[in-house]
Formats: C-alpha cells, sequence, structure tokens
C-alpha cells in the first residue's frame, strides 16, 4: 500500500510537471510565430539566393562571397557587397536582387534595426515603412542605432549610416544611375527619380526615425547636416515646398517619432536667418507624426502625414480595460467602434495610422488584433515585429 502511493505520488508529480510545462510554452509561445524567420523563408532573398548560386556555378564569382551571404549577421556591408557585386555581374539593379515580383505593401517594420538584416529583409517582403531608433552620441557627433541607451555599450558601431543611409544611398544611386540614360525614341532625359521597389519604381519608402535622446534639437542638427544632406543633394527625399504650400514626392520620405522636435522653428530654423526652411531654401524634409489618440489640436502648418499611438493610449481613449481585452483575446464590437473613430478622424485628416505597442499574449491576441487592424479597422500601416507575418497576407497596401 504505501509502495503503491509512493508510486502514484510520483506519477502525480509527473504529470503536474508536464501540466506545468505545457501551460508555461502555450504562455510564452502561443502568439510569437514559433517558425522562425530564416534565410530560406524569404521570397525575394531567395531568389537572389538563387542567381547567386547561377553565378558561382558557372564560375563567375570568387567563392569566398559565399560565406559573406551566411555569415551576414548585423554586417549590412557585406550583403551590400554581395549586392553590388551580383548586380553588375548579371546588370540588374540592386533591389531587383531584393524585392523582383514582391507588391509593395503597407506593413512597418517595428524596430527594424533588431532583424538579422537591418533594412534588407523588410525592403525583400516590400515593406514601405522601416523604423529606426536613434541616440545622439555623446560627442553630439553620431547617431547610433539602438533600443536602450544600454545597448550602446554591446553595439557601439551600429551607426545610422552603415545601418541605413549609405545602403539606401547606394541603392538609390544604383537604381538612378541607369534610370536616368537619355531616351533616344522620345529625346527626353527623365529626372523622376527611381525608388526602391522593384514593381512600384514610383513608390516611396517610409523611414520612421524614432528619436531616442533628450535633446531632440542637437539630434535633429545632426539628423539633417550629417545623415539626410546627401539625399537632399541628390534629390531623393520627399519634401514640401512651404512657400506654396505643395508636397513633392521622392523615393525616402523621412517620419519624425518619440522625442522628436514638434516646433517648427527648431524644424525650420526659423529664428536664424530671414530665409524660409532649415537650409533656407523654402523645403521642408522632414515629417512629425501626430498623436492618432489625440488629433484635437491638429496644427495645419506643420504638414504630416502619419498618426500613431500605442495600443494602451487608444484603450484609454476608448475607456476600455486592455486587460479584459487581451483575456478575450481580440478587440469587441465596442472597441472596434471606438477606435475607428480615431482611425476615420485621422484618414480625415488626411493621416496614415499605425498603432504600436500591441501585447503579446495567452490566446494570440496581437495575431487578432492584427487582422482586425486590416480587416475591420483599416488601420493603414500595420505594425509589425515579426516579418515572417507579412507572408501571410502580403498584398495588403493601404496606399
Ligand atoms: C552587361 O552589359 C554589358 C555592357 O552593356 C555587356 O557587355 C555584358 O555582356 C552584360 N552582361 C550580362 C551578364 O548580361
Ligand atoms: C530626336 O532627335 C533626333 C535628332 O535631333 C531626330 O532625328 C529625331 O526625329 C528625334 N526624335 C523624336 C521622337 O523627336
Ligand atoms: C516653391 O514654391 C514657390 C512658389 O510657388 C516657387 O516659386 C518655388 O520655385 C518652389 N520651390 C521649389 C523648390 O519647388
Ligand atoms: C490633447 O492635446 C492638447 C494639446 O495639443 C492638450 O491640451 C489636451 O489636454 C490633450 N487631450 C488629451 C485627452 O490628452
Ligand atoms: C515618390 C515619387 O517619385 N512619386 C512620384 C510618382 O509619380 C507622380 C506623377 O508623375 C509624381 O508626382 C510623384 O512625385
Amino acid at each position: 500500500m504505501r509502495h503503491c502511493s509512493r508510486e502514484l505520488l510520483k506519477v502525480f508529480t509527473n504529470v503536474t510537471l508536464l501540466l506545468c510545462i505545457i501551460i508555461f510554452t502555450v504562455v510564452k509561445f502561443w502568439d510569437i510565430d514559433t517558425k522562425h524567420f530564416e534565410i530560406d523563408d524569404k521570397l525575394a532573398l531567395n531568389d537572389a539566393l538563387h542567381q547567386y548560386r547561377y553565378l558561382i556555378d558557372n564560375q563567375i564569382q570568387n567563392i569566398e562571397l559565399v560565406n559573406y551571404y551566411k555569415n551576414i549577421e548585423h554586417s549590412n556591408k557585406k550583403l551590400m557587397n554581395y549586392l553590388a557585386y551580383a548586380s553588375s555581374e548579371t546588370n540588374n539593379t540592386m533591389i531587383s536582387f531584393l524585392n523582383k515580383n514582391v507588391k509593395p505593401n503597407t506593413f512597418h517594420s517595428h524596430n527594424d534595426y533588431t532583424r538579422q538584416m537591418p533594412l534588407f529583409e523588410a525592403l525583400s517582403l516590400g515593406l514601405t515603412s522601416i523604423e529606426a531608433d536613434v541616440w545622439l552620441g555623446t560627442d553630439n557627433q553620431r547617431l547610433s542605432v539602438a533600443h536602450r541607451e544600454t545597448d550602446l555599450l554591446n553595439y557601439p558601431l551600429r551607426d545610422l549610416n552603415d545601418l541605413y543611409t549609405e545602403p539606401l544611398l547606394t541603392m538609390l544611386n544604383d537604381v538612378n544611375e541607369i534610370y536616368e540614360h537619355f531616351d533616344y525614341n522620345s529625346n527626353t532625359t527623365t529626372i523622376a527619380k527611381k525608388g526602391l521597389y522593384h514593381e512600384s519604381e514610383n513608390r516611396t519608402m517610409f523611414l520612421v526615425i524614432d528619436f531616442k535622446s533628450e535633446d531632440s534639437s542637437q539630434t535633429y542638427t545632426r539628423l539633417m547636416d550629417t545623415y539626410l544632406k546627401p539625399f537632399i543633394e541628390n534629390d531623393f527625399i520627399t519634401f514640401f515646398n512651404i512657400t506654396s504650400n505643395e508636397m513633392s514626392w521622392r523615393p525616402i520620405t523621412v517620419i519624425l517619432t518619440g522625442n522628436k522636435p514638434t516646433d517648427l522653428s527648431i524644424i525650420d530654423k526659423d529664428s536664424e536667418t530671414d530665409k524660409i526652411g532649415y537650409l533656407g531654401d523654402s523645403k521642408r524634409y522632414v515629417f512629425p507624426e501626430q498623436m492618432l489618440d489625440n488629433l484635437t489640436n491638429l496644427d495645419e502648418s506643420s504638414k504630416t502625414f502619419v498618426a500613431s499611438t500605442s495600443f494602451s493610449k487608444l484603450c484609454m481613449a476608448c475607456d476600455i480595460s486592455p486587460w479584459k481585452v487581451i483575456l478575450r483575446g481580440k478587440l469587441p464590437a465596442r472597441g472596434l467602434r471606438c477606435f475607428k473613430k480615431f482611425i476615420d478622424d485621422a484618414h480625415a485628416n488626411n493621416l496614415k495610422t499605425r498603432i504600436w505597442g500591441v501585447p503579446k499574449s495567452l490566446l494570440g491576441f496581437s495575431k487578432n488584433f492584427w487582422r482586425q487592424q486590416i480587416d475591420d479597422l483599416g488601420v493603414d500601416f500595420i505594425n509589425v515585429d515579426h516579418l515572417s507575418r507579412v507572408l501571410s497576407y502580403p498584398n495588403y497596401d493601404h496606399n
């Protein structure tokens, strides 16, 4: 009898342990895409890899470069080298390797620098909005990409230029070099700039810069004077003509968020000269985000395109308990109606919308809410942390 109860106890302990493990796994991973996003999952990069192998098979290329491709890990320069090589060998543009046959979509690559290949993964899947958090260096001379200030210690070399502006500029120069040839049939030279999407050359990419440092004004100065300057000089950047109130769209549109300057006297540097605009050319090259949950005092003079807010702030504005909603697994009808009012209000003001900070949880809330944003709310930019999700809804384009 005693033996028997000890056996029972053992079985009971094991079953309890197993249950705990199962419950833990469900709670922890249910809402997170189980399939890790690997190079083979990528549509266009896979394609590029095939072309790359073809080059190797035909002994066109130094075999060493195979390892460049395999060991990319945060080394965008290596991928850039590969793209430059492969494109010149085949007379294709770099972006044709990245996103040929991929339709641009309106997903937003949230904290994009956390991807294995920042920028390139998002472009290869056709995302038209890409976000990087920036910190002003202690010398005020550079902007580093990281989520928390302490991360800078681990990634001291992640400069905004290495991860974003240099590859972007290289790809834009590459695609426009080919484009600007004189057309002998019409005897014209087309000056419109080509963008970063092979299937939609005229499409702009929203580069969302999230200001993290306290000194927003210095961060802005650095962004303009160092990082955006070459884009301005090459006419690659969308601008607003302050005199005529007109927009001119270009391949890259810079959106500011986080601890950004909102004061137009900083953005346009009004006080320093009697000329208009930061560079005195009557143009504004950056567009601060508006608050989606509070569009009451929308300032018409500060031309903007995007309004965003966090999930919890929208819940608060709608007098909804985020926890109840999360436990239900999706937003109930009343919540949908209230959220929709904010989205519609933004649309009425010609603003595109984005909701960030959607909680991950048991019962797959973030997955369900992601569908609700698309099917019910008509949110323009869907905030994505796991890019593989884009593959299950590849044609969402709220342009
Ligand atoms: C690329 O273009 C050059 C010059 O137009 C040509 O000589 C070469 O054969 C082309 N290469 C390929 C792989 O098409
Ligand atoms: C382009 O210019 C050439 C030389 O001036 C001329 O012969 C040709 O007819 C023009 N083509 C068109 C389409 O205007
Ligand atoms: C801005 O608008 C003014 C007034 O219409 C015009 O004179 C000027 O050329 C424009 N500037 C640019 C850069 O388009
Ligand atoms: C909305 O923003 C205005 C200023 O832009 C502020 O006065 C007001 O208190 C805000 N409302 C809410 C609900 O936060
Ligand atoms: C981003 C971009 O270049 N947009 C252009 C697309 O084409 C229209 C019509 O020619 C232009 O007005 C846009 O500026």
